[in-house]
């Protein structure tokens, strides 16, 4: 291995136990990437204090300070290309992009969705799955598009949902798998096996199937 290591930066807003995933995997040197920075639209949230932990330089950028979504998304990408990232990683990022700033990072730019996409685009999947009565449930990883949670998706995992699970209990069980697929995506990134190319995903040069790799982390 060289001592490349692809330059990422992370957007949150929230808890960020996604970002702590790509964290874990950096520090290990499991994942040959460097945070250089995180930024949140929300003050005061527990994945700053995580960035802070490991000495990632945090932003916050409210989205209350500016008048038009343009204006905010302009202010984004000032503070992310300062770091001159090779990718941009959205980890419960929960403001809807515009097609400028989606543009911007075609093809070096990815979300974490809880939901076996193209299943419940949007807000609210851990419910709306149990409302469908839905036998399974899951996460995908995507390349992000102007169109919301519509980019190609490169990785699926699934889980099983339970008679007595609460959008909580199923969440949680969605998260652990999360936590095993982010890094890997970023890995397969990193090394170049993962790529966009015209609005499509491709693993080691080959076209990937509609819905990415099905991972499952039980055959491991
Ligand atoms: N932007 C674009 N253009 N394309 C995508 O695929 C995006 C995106 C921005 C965020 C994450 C997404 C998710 O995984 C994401 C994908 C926020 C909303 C939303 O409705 C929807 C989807 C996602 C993130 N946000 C509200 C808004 O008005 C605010 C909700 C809130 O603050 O709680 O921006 O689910
Ligand atoms: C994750 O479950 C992620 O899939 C989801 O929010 C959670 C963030 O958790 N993302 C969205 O709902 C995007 N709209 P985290 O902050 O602990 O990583």
């Amino acid at each position: 291995m060289s001592d490349f290591k692809t330059r990422v930066v992370v957007l949150i807003s929230g808890g960020g136990t996604n970002l702590q995933a790509l964290i874990d995997a950096a520090e290990d040197e499991a994942l040959p990437i460097k945070i250089c920075a995180v930024i949140s639209n929300r003050d005061n949230v527990k994945g700053l204090e995580r960035a802070a932990n490991h000495n990632i330089p945090a932003f916050v950028v409210s989205h209350k300070s500016f008048t038009s979504r343009e204006a905010f998304d302009e202010r984004l990408m000032e503070i992310i290309d300062a770091q001159g990232p090779d990718l941009v990683v959205l980890a419960g990022f929960m403001r809807i992009l515009t097609p400028a700033f989606t543009e911007h990072y075609a093809g070096r730019m990815l979300n974490i969705h809880p939901s076996l996409l193209p299943k419940y685009q949007g807000l609210n999947t851990h419910q709306r799955a149990l409302d469908a009565g839905d036998e399974e449930h899951g996460v995908s990883i995507h390349f992000v598009t102007a169109e919301l949670d519509g980019g190609p998706v490169a990785l699926q995992a699934r889980v099983p949902v339970l008679a007595d699970d609460t959008a909580e209990t199923l969440a949680a069980r969605v998260q652990t798998q999360e936590h095993i697929l982010y890094p890997l995506a970023v890995k397969w990134f990193a090394e170049g096996r993962l790529q966009y190319r015209d609005g499509a995903c491709y693993f080691d040069g080959e076209p990937m199937p509609a819905g990415g790799v099905n991972y499952d982390a039980s055959t491991e």
